[in-house]
């Protein structure tokens, strides 16, 4: 179906005059539809739900139906209130004109319309410090608005995800094909890489053991709280709202801390093929930490606390573990543009992890002052 015709099914007004792609997402397909009337325009996003990734889009859609219900209220009553040194923002749902949250195409994918958050950007890699620390305050602000949501509302949007132990078991999977090991046979790297990984089993289980300890326990999380999800005010460069809410669902908040962490302090980005220049921005770090805490340090018990560190040290490891599968695995995972692409993220990850590591003393004194 052609893609003015599928957004037409949703209820927007005014006269569409623009609908391209949009944002660098690795899962999904976005797009920008500027709509246009005698007085305005109004701009939306248009998803496709990616159903490779997501076994069941519908229950995407009822999640998002269930946190945005939650968050808005609360948003809402907050503001009312004007107690808040800013608008804290979500996005909105924007209903199909039969009523229902999304569109299923002739193909069997759900295609969602949501409003976009005006005078805003996400930027693909953190700005500074001040940009850091507006990112923690987003986070944690984000943690408080879901920390009272039933837990039983939300489906499993994804069986799995962020369970590092599951993402080994993949992998072991993986290597024993034939298409891996002629990659890992053929490249120096990615032997460098398989190798890093036998390194570090040990550190892939540190948050998994602790939850079965009980020393931490699940609660609300994004799962996806990387530095271009979240979006910061144009005018007053303050945190505005977290954005691609897919993920959240129960899971340890430590894994979001962990994960935006290793997303805004390595300034190089993701895709940078300069291994030199991936380093962990210890600055960047307490800055973000800062802002982290003034919105959600009430939440955080000791035990909580004490797993800090390993969750930053954990996150670049399993995201490389991750991208460096799917390369094994024929790229079928994340989107891709080379087939180089997840090999090389993966050693930006791995490179990142490094670097955790070497600064473990400074980190954890970082955390220790929070
Ligand atoms: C994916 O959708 P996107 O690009 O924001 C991935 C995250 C990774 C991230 C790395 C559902 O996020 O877990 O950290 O790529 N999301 C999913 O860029 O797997
Ligand atoms: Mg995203």
């Amino acid at each position: 179906m052609e893609l003015s015709i599928l957004i037409n099914k949703f209820n927007v007004k005014g006269r569409l005059v623009s609908l391209q792609p949009f944002g660098n997402g690795n899962i999904n397909d976005t797009f920008l539809a500027i709509y246009r009337n005698t007085f305005t325009e109004t701009q939306v996003i248009l998803q496709r739900v990616n159903r490779n990734v997501f076994p069941d889009p519908q229950a995407i859609m009822a999640n998002m139906h269930e946190v945005t219900k939650h968050c808005h209220e609360k948003l809402e009553d907050d503001a009312a209130k004007g107690s808040d040194d800013r608008v804290w923002q979500m996005p909105r749902i924007i209903k199909a004109k039969d009523s229902k949250d999304y569109v299923v195409d002739d193909k069997g994918e759900v295609w969602r319309v949501i409003t976009r958050i005006m005078s805003a950007h996400a930027f693909d890699v953190a700005q500074g410090p001040e940009h850091a620390m507006e990112c923690g305050a987003a986070l944690g602000h984000f943690h408080y608005l879901i920390s009272d949501m039933d837990p039983k509302s939300i489906k499993d949007p994804l069986p799995g995800f962020h369970i590092t132990s599951g993402y080994l078991k993949a992998y072991d999977k993986t290597l024993k094909t034939a298409a891996a090991k002629e990659l890992i046979k053929s490249s120096m790297e990615a032997k460098r890489l398989a190798k890093f990984i036998e390194e570090r089993r040990d550190l892939a289980l540190c948050l998994e053991k602790a939850q079965k300890k009980g020393e931490i326990k699940k609660r609300l999380f994004h799962g996806d709280p990387k530095v271009n999800n979240i979006m910061i005010d144009d005018v007053t460069g303050k945190g505005t709202a977290m954005i691609d809410l897919d993920t959240v669902s129960p899971g340890l908040i430590h894994l979001d801390f962990g994960d935006a962490l290793r997303s805004i302090c390595n300034p190089a980005g993701e895709e940078e093929t300069n291994l030199a220049k991936v380093v962990f921005d210890e600055d960047l770090c307490t800055a973000f930490c800062k802002g982290y805490m003034r919105e959600a340090g009430s939440f955080l018990t000791d035990a909580d606390r004490a797993y800090l560190y390993d969750s930053i040290r954990l996150l670049p490891f399993e995201l490389g573990l991750r991208f460096f599968q799917d390369y094994l695995n024929g790229n079928v995972y994340f989107k891709t543009k080379m087939p180089e692409q997840n090999l090389n993220r993966a050693r930006v990850q791995f490179r990142l992890c490094e670097s955790v590591e070497a600064r473990e003393r400074s980190i954890r004194n970082v955390l220790k002052k929070l």
